[in-house]
């Protein structure tokens, strides 16, 4: 019975040091968010968590709270301490002279410069350690870091607002607007945890889209066009706002590609499939070499069902507003054909309900 109370109590400070980590999400990538908690006889001494990229590392904020208070106390953090000076120095340091007893680390770091090391160094010097409690939380928290770093590649997200019967625009290609606005505040909640944005050049024709995070504290993403022909219009609204714009092509039209380069946006040539389309493996690698660890897809139909398509979509966010609109635009249209049992069905489910509409949410690939 004992133990099973310092078990509850050990998943509740955890469970604490997750929700910390959290509050970082969009400010820290392409580092991970980490949250520290540091405990002394049952209670909670101190709390800290990776603000800002370049910032003090969890643990450092939670050792500095708590000054002389960190001696004898347990730490739970949720990845394991760095032991390598990066933009700061190595958290394992840190740790020992704060004369910490126990540390409680929810993973490892899947950082190859740390991945296991950080946990050996604190053994090595006495410290009681353990990995793994709300481990499978704390993976899901980080599931774009941890598939950056293992798969090398982005963890990407497709995010459609469909009406009943899976329309995402009405037969003229007017989509403003399928679902209610507080469904759509928390769709541009999801361009706060990304660091990429990526529709098709149809999208920017059609809405004329910004493209920009409109949450509080706000934060610039990198907007992408897939734009085989490069066609998207130099006067374009998202032009004009300020923030890195990639457009991906499979054209050299000179003179297009220098209108847009004169509009500061970065032209980025890549292969084209069978179907004409632009390659999205190319796509992903390029976003990969630049460290864009959580790309937010959110279409038109033909973004949106060639990435399904390829594979290349992690988790599906799919806004239903309670509409049947009959013929439109459906988000899977360009799917090829397949039997039921060759559907794309999603995993680890959840399901909400958002004022009049309903947002389903799941996994392509296996979930955590
Ligand atoms: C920790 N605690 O809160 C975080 C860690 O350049 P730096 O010094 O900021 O180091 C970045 C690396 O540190 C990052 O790639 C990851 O391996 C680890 N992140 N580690 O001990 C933290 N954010
Ligand atoms: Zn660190």
């Amino acid at each position: 019975m004992r133990f099973y109370d310092w078990r509850l109590k050990d998943e509740a400070f955890m469970a604490e040091a997750l929700g910390l980590a959290a509050r970082a999400c969009g400010h820290v990538s392409p580092n991970p968010m980490v949250g520290a908690v540091l405990t002394k006889g049952g209670r909670i001494v101190s709390r800290g968590w990776h603000r800002r990229f370049g910032g003090p590392h969890a643990e450092v904020e939670a050792i500095h709270a708590a000054g002389r208070r960190a001696q004898g106390t347990t730490l739970y953090v949720t990845m394991e301490p760095c032991c390598f000076h990066g933009k700061t120095p190595a958290c394992t340091n840190a740790v020992q002279s704060a004369g910490i007893e126990r540390v409680v680390a929810a993973t490892l770091d899947p950082n190859p410069r740390v991945n296991g090391r950080g946990m050996r160094q604190l053994r090595d010097c006495g410290i009681k350690t353990s990995v793994g409690l709300l481990g499978k939380e704390a993976r899901r928290l980080n599931e774009a870091y941890f598939t950056s770093l293992r798969k090398r590649r982005p963890f990407v997200i497709l995010k459609v607002a469909a009406t009943l019967d899976g329309m995402i625009a009405d037969s003229k290609g007017r989509s403003k607007w399928i679902t209610g606005p507080q469904a759509r505040v928390v769709g541009h909640g999801l361009r706060l945890c990304a660091d990429a944005i990526v529709v098709g050049v149809k999208t920017v024709i059609a809405d004329d889209p910004l493209l920009t995070c409109r949450v509080k504290p706000s934060k610039q993403l990198v907007r992408v066009i897939l734009d085989s022909d490069l066609a998207t219009p130099p006067g374009c609204r998202l032009l004009k706002e300020p923030g890195p714009v990639l457009v991906f092509t499979a054209s050299s039209n000179a003179a297009r590609v220098e209108r847009l380069w004169a509009r500061g946006v970065e032209v980025l040539r890549v292969g084209r499939e069978k179907s004409g389309l632009l390659k999205w493996a190319d796509v992903m690698a390029a976003l990969h070499r630049r460290q864009l660890q959580t790309v937010l897809i959110e279409g038109g139909t033909t973004v949106a069902s060639s990435a399904l398509e390829a594979g290349i979509v992690d988790k599906v966010y799919v806004f239903q507003s309670p509409k049947i609109l009959g013929p439109g635009k459906s988000f899977s249209f360009g799917l090829a054909a397949r039997g039921l049992g060759q559907a794309i069905e999603l995993k680890s489910v959840e399901h909400r309900c958002i004022g009049p509409d309903f947002l389903t949410e799941g996994y392509v690939h296996r979930a955590h």
